[in-house]
């Protein structure tokens, strides 16, 4: 009787590849459409390695994990990596055992133009690309270039980086090249990866490259002159490449801020969250201008603090129409729910982003805690914020362009599968209960990799990499075995209802 049972409970829960999946009964088992594109996500420093080779010029990440090692949790570098650079018909490899027919990857600014400038044009960088999204096509994936995963050339970060309106001139010389030579391949398009992680950890905490502290200007400024250097891109692309008929966007992060309580001041402080977050990116791109209330507190505060201008920079009016409606599609990086509440006024004194936002931010006991400490499982945020996203900016199309989940090495990863599952089946609903356009699906990562200042401490991949081989070797975790299941049948679980 017990053996029958045993057996009986085995073919129940085993999938295919004799792997456990659950059958939480909060996770359905309809079918994703047909036209819905599964993939996978990286980013050049985080994969590549072989950070000087082929002419390849210093970025300001080289330059931050070089120039002091404390930088890093695990005083690690990017300069091998994944060894990706070298390895990269292997990650095809994986990418068609994982049945993903698309692969969000990112251009190294450095191989193409290693100081940032016209005249430091690499060659061996624009065909080292040319190559692989043409391997890429020839096993039936869909390359999704995006333009700028963070690693800025050190030349121009020295004059000014993001802080300097001239970047966004730079940028477009950039995005021409890549358009021009790696456009017949390529069909979709982001230029410019989490803008907002870059001005908040880059130019206000210091945490990442370029380490610098202006928490309360120079935040504000990263993100027009990032906000500019898209909508250069944007503008290039549709007026000088038009006829090759790909979609260009911004990769926008977004948290699901739920109040933290039902009071109508939580409600508020929720909503003041979602515009200092999402709202800073997206408003000026999807409907003009900054958003209202960003306007309205960092000007007030601005003016109490006895400066003649806001610290949140107006723009033109010239600006304002060159940057609005650049957009052919919404790509959202979402991971987790944060939970606001209401504060008090936070007390004049140097300005500083944090207090013109006037919220509390906190997780709720409920939702599941993984090893980065901001990063919390609530599955329903997932359906939450794709459906304010759609109703809000009225995009036509999304993406969900990164999500996914913290470990340590462990190739048992059911924690991960989980999340995972979880995060789509919530956006299953949003696509078949609510409406909500969302096109495919990138999951954050592909393998592990450089996880920035936290080094190679905590794990992202579906996939392991041994970073103790010099062969990188990489190896299916449990997710990553559910995952590829998951992509060939288009259902969640073992088996799904037509
Ligand atoms: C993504 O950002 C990145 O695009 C990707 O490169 C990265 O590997 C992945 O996340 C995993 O981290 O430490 O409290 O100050 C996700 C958005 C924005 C989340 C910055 C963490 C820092 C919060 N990230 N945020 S805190």
């Amino acid at each position: 009787m017990k053996i029958f049972l045993l057996i009986f409970l085995a073919c129940f829960c085993t999938g295919a590849f004799g792997i456990y999946i659950p059958k939480a009964t909060n996770i359905t088992n309809r079918k994703f459409p047909s036209t819905f594109i599964w993939g996978a996500a990286t980013a050049a420093y985080q994969i590549e390695g072989a950070w000087d080779e082929d002419g390849k010029g210093e970025s300001m990440w080289d330059r931050f994990v070089h120039s002091d090692p404390t930088h890093i949790d695990d005083r690690s570098t990017g300069d091998v990596a994944c060894d990706s650079y070298h390895k990269w018909q292997e990650d095809i490899e994986l990418l068609k055992q994982l049945n993903v027919k698309l692969y969000r990857f990112s251009v190294a600014w450095t191989r193409i133009l290693p100081t940032g400038y016209l005249e430091s044009f690499n060659q061996a960088g624009v065909d080292y690309y040319v190559n692989f999204v043409k391997a890429l096509r020839a096993a039936e994936i869909e390359p999704m270039v995006t333009l700028y995963h963070w690693d800025l050339p050190q030349t121009l970060s020295e004059q000014g980086g993001w802080l300097n309106d001239s970047t966004a001139d730079r940028f477009g010389d950039y995005a021409r090249i890549v358009f021009k030579n790696l456009g017949p391949y390529v069909k979709l398009w982001a230029t410019i990866n989490e803008p907002k992680t870059t001005c908040t950890q880059g130019y206000a905490s210091g945490e990442m490259a370029p380490g610098l502290k202006l928490v309360g200007d120079g935040i504000y400024q990263c993100a027009r002159v990032q906000l500019l250097a898209h909508a250069t891109a944007y503008h290039i692309y549709h007026d000088e490449f038009a006829d090759q008929g790909g979609n260009v966007t911004i990769v926008i992060d977004a948290t699901y801020n739920e109040p933290l309580t039902d009071s109508a001041a939580d409600a508020e402080a929720a909503e003041w969250e979602f515009e200092f977050n999402l709202g800073w990116y997206a408003n000026p791109v999807y409907l003009g201008d900054w958003p209202q209330i960003m306007i309205d507190r960092v000007g007030n505060r601005s003016k109490a603090e006895g400066l003649s201008q806001s610290r949140l920079p107006p723009w033109s009016k010239d600006e304002l129409e060159f940057v609005k409606g650049t957009f052919d599609y919404f790509a959202l990086n979402m991971y987790t729910a944060v939970a606001v509440n209401a504060i008090d006024e936070p007390p004049i004194g140097t300005g500083n982003y944090y207090l013109d936002k006037g919220t509390g931010t906190s997780y709720k006991p409920e939702w599941t805690p993984s090893i980065a400490g901001w990063l919390y499982s609530y599955p329903y945020g997932m359906r939450g914020l794709l459906n304010r996203v759609w109703s809000k900016y009225n995009p036509g199309s999304i993406y969900v362009t990164e999500n996914g989940w913290a470990t340590t090495e462990d190739l048992n990863d059911q924690g991960r599968l989980e999340y995972l599952q979880g995060y789509l089946s919530n956006m299953l609903d949003a696509i078949l209960e609510d409406g909500v356009v969302v096109d495919g699906y990138t999951t954050w990562s592909l393998m592990d990799n450089f996880e920035w200042a936290r080094g190679y401490t905590q794990r992202y991949g579906i996939i392991d990499v041994d970073f103790n081989s010099p062969n990188r070797t990489r190896t299916f975790k449990d997710s990553a075995k559910w995952y590829s299941q998951t992509a060939a049948t288009y259902c969640l679980v073992d088996t799904c209802v037509d």
